[in-house]
């Protein structure tokens, strides 16, 4: 009897041990716990990572991996013309030729990036096999179009009819001026004629957690409209546009890439993450660290970020009213407007 109930007890021990660590096999009597295999979440930029946020969340409903998950959702807004900001349709550089920014990483420090890629909607699944196939972090230009063919990606035109039209009327001023959804009225009253100005389209950033606790995120994006041809922002730049720790939690980042880059954004989120601050003071953080280098220049222009930790808890924030965030999981699909520290 007394050994039965040992036997039980023991076998009780090992099955709750085995839930902590999602079923992987216990070293001597130490438990390392994990998240629970239930608390898969995935959050994107703006109103149409809702759409990115579906497929990605269709992986990972069915413990698929985060990794899967992200590139699987981006490539959403990536095939939509209608989102001028990411992939096919995206908006031009001021000579009119459509150059792709994308970047991934996974849960062991694993990453891949292109930049100014042309001629190829996934910029994404590109990053995704120079990850995986190459002993590089990154490609540029032609090196990234050559190694995309290479592999299979055909050709094509991004410049759809519409982002053409948009950029013909551009060069009727030529006049750069990259206000991304700034929702300041008086902005919008004097740039009324900027094509892609202050809209609600954007680069896609998506971080996600998966049933086995891991991390991963990714991020792409056509870049600034009418920018100079060659320019790349933050978006494909590990640690600017993206960062993951799968220790600690992942972020990213949208807007004036330029910003980002300067205080290498998406990992200071991270690591002011792992010094303890929840994802929204760590969005917060950052965003102030901005305004404290150029107060004036960051009342007109917009800057977000969006992080995830390793509990599965969130938060975005941004300078400016008017950035959203797609959040789902098996509890929750939403849309939501993040915090700003203006307006
Ligand atoms: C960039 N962060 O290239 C991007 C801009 C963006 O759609 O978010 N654009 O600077």
């Amino acid at each position: 009897m007394k050994s039965t109930r040992r036997k039980f007890l023991q076998a009780s021990v090992i099955s709750s041990a085995a839930v902590l660590t999602g079923g992987q096999a216990l070293a001597g009597s130490i438990v390392q716990p994990r998240p629970a295999t239930n608390g898969s979440i995935v959050i994107s930029t703006w109103d149409f990572g809702r759409a990115a946020n579906a497929a990605a969340w269709s992986i990972l409903e069915r413990k698929g991996r985060a990794l899967d998950a992200v590139e699987a959702g981006v490539r959403v807004p990536e095939a939509d013309p209608s989102n001028q900001s990411v992939g096919y349709g995206g908006l031009p550089d001021r000579d009119g030729r459509v150059t792709l920014d994308a970047c991934i990483m996974d849960e062991f420090y694993n990453c891949g990036s292109v930049m100014a890629l042309e001629h190829i909607t996934h910029a994404i699944s590109v990053a995704r096999l120079v990850m995986e196939k190459t002993p590089h972090i990154v490609l540029a230009g032609d090196g990234a179009l050559q190694f995309a063919l290479a592999n299979g990606f055909k050709k094509e035109n991004l410049l759809t009819p519409e982002s053409e039209k948009a950029w013909k009327e551009w060069l009727k001023r030529s006049r750069y001026e990259p206000a991304i959804n700034v929702e300041n009225q008086l902005f919008r009253k004097e740039n009324s004629s900027y094509p892609g100005g202050a809209e609600n389209h954007d680069t896609i950033g998506m971080v996600a957690l998966d049933a086995s606790g891991n991390l991963s995120g990714a991020c792409t994006t056509s870049g600034l409209a009418y920018k100079i041809h060659g320019r790349v922002g933050d978006s494909p730049i590990i640690g600017a546009g993206l960062y993951v720790d799968n220790e600690v939690g992942a972020a990213t980042s949208t807007g004036v890439g330029e910003e980002v880059i300067r205080i290498v954004g998406s990992h200071l989120v991270v690591e002011l993450m792992r010094q303890g601050h929840s994802p929204e003071a760590a969005c917060k953080m950052a965003v102030q660290r901005i305004i404290k280098r150029s107060p004036e220049k960051s009342k007109n222009i917009q800057v977000g970020f969006l992080a995830l930790n390793k509990k599965g808890e969130y938060g975005a924030y941004a300078l400016q009213k008017g950035f959203t965030y797609a959040v789902k999981s098996s509890k929750t699909e939403l849309v939501k407007p993040s915090k700003s520290i203006y307006g």
